[in-house]
């Protein structure tokens, strides 16, 4: 089996430590994603990270990931409580599927309460800060350990 986890993120994701710091914290994706590598690599996984702040582009991904990936951690973004698209390309992979949100949503607007994601994903992380995306990439490990 591919030991190979795609870390996929959606919009606004790439101003992280930029936007809104108070709520996302003051990490960029970079520092994010050379954490994630790290761990992964303890776990003996390797991890491919994008960001888009396009659907069809993280859609496109998703579709990849059937091929080629292990695992897909996925945050969204924005289009977590919009995008029944990106719930159907992830209900079409066949791995584990982590949804990652850096806030604690449901303590937010009531618009970000509603994932159209988390009726495919087998496990769902918010709150946790950036923090979360090494969170994901452990438990990502113990999934596919079976
Ligand atoms: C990130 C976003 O960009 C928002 O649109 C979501 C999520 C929450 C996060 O907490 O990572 O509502």
């Amino acid at each position: 089996m591919s030991n190979l986890v795609y870390i996929l993120n959606g919009p606004n994701l790439n101003l992280l430590g930029r936007r809104e710091p108070e709520i996302y914290g003051a990490d960029t994706l970079e520092d994010v994603a050379g954490r994630c590598t790290e761990v992964a690599k303890t776990e003996g996984l390797t991890v491919e990270q994008r960001q888009s702040n396009h659907e069809g582009q993280l859609i496109d991904w998703i579709h990849d990931a059937r091929d080629k990936a292990a695992g897909i951690i996925i945050n969204p973004g924005a289009y977590t409580h919009t995008s029944i698209a990106i719930l159907d390309a992830l209900s079409a992979f066949g791995g584990p599927v982590i949804e990652l949100h850096i806030s604690q949503v449901h303590r937010r607007e009531r618009f970000r309460h509603h994932s159209y994601v988390s009726r495919r994903a087998d496990v769902v992380i918010a709150g946790c800060g950036v923090h979360g995306y090494e969170l994901a990439v452990l438990h990502m490990a113990k999934l596919l350990q079976g």
